[in-house]
């Protein structure tokens, strides 16, 4: 590969928290008595945690303050960092930690570029608390995907221009990120699927083939 660096998305990429998110958020809303499901939950896909709540509440009757959204979000967020809990290194599959380790013999910089201010926390369940070179996350941002903050504040973390810089993401908002943020991107998922992504990828260690 080109580049000196890869910047990787978290949730969905190197692990999926996927149904946890969905758990917390389906109690919140529960708790609300405002409808949610599945399908809703895929839009919440690398969207921060107020813009997620925002997509839920578009089935709210009613209107609620800024305040009562903050209490919300935090209902959610204590019973979503409950459920982290649980994760641990068995979350982290061989093939992620494989060809993390093959990556970083090939003399890559690995960093992380993800909205979650849990990022850390999760990273620490999967065993790879120390790990990456730099850390870019929604602690550090002001604004999110599909804005590239994330990923511009993780290569100045690591010292490296931005063509230097491989960005790989599950969300089409994350492609769009990283291309807004002049960064080439690997897309897995729906993010493959992207006209914005340079690499499409069926699998993650399909990043040891570009
Ligand atoms: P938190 P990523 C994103 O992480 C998730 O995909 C998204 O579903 C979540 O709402 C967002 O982080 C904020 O997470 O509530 O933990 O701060 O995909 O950018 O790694
Ligand atoms: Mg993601």
């Amino acid at each position: 590969m080109e580049f000196k660096a890869v910047i990787f998305d978290l949730d969905g990429v190197i692990c999926s928290t996927d149904k946890y998110h969905y758990i917390a958020w389906k109690q919140m809303a529960d708790n609300l008595g405002v409808y949610f499901d599945e399908i809703i939950n895929n839009r919440l896909r690398g969207v921060s945690r107020m813009e997620s709540l925002e997509i839920i509440l578009e089935r709210y009757e009613g209107s609620l303050c800024e305040e009562k959204k903050e209490k919300l979000a935090e209902e959610k967020n204590n019973i979503y960092k409950e459920l982290l809990k649980q994760m641990s290194e068995k979350d982290l599959t061989e093939e992620v930690k494989n060809t993390l380790d093959t990556l970083r013999a090939q003399g890559k910089k690995l960093a992380i570029g993800s909205s979650s201010k849990n990022a850390k926390f999760i990273l620490g369940q999967l065993g790879l608390g120390d790990y990456f070179d730099a850390i870019s996350d929604g602690t550090n941002i002001s604004r999110s995907k599909p804005d590239p903050e994330v990923f511009i504040k993780a290569a100045e973390f690591l010292g490296l221009e931005e063509s230097k810089c491989l960005v790989v993401e599950d969300a089409k908002a994350g492609i769009l990120a990283a291309h807004n943020g002049g960064f080439k991107s690997a897309g897995l998922g729906e993010a493959a699927d992207s006209e914005l992504v340079t690499y499409p990828l069926k699998t993650f260690s399909d990043l040891l083939n570009i």
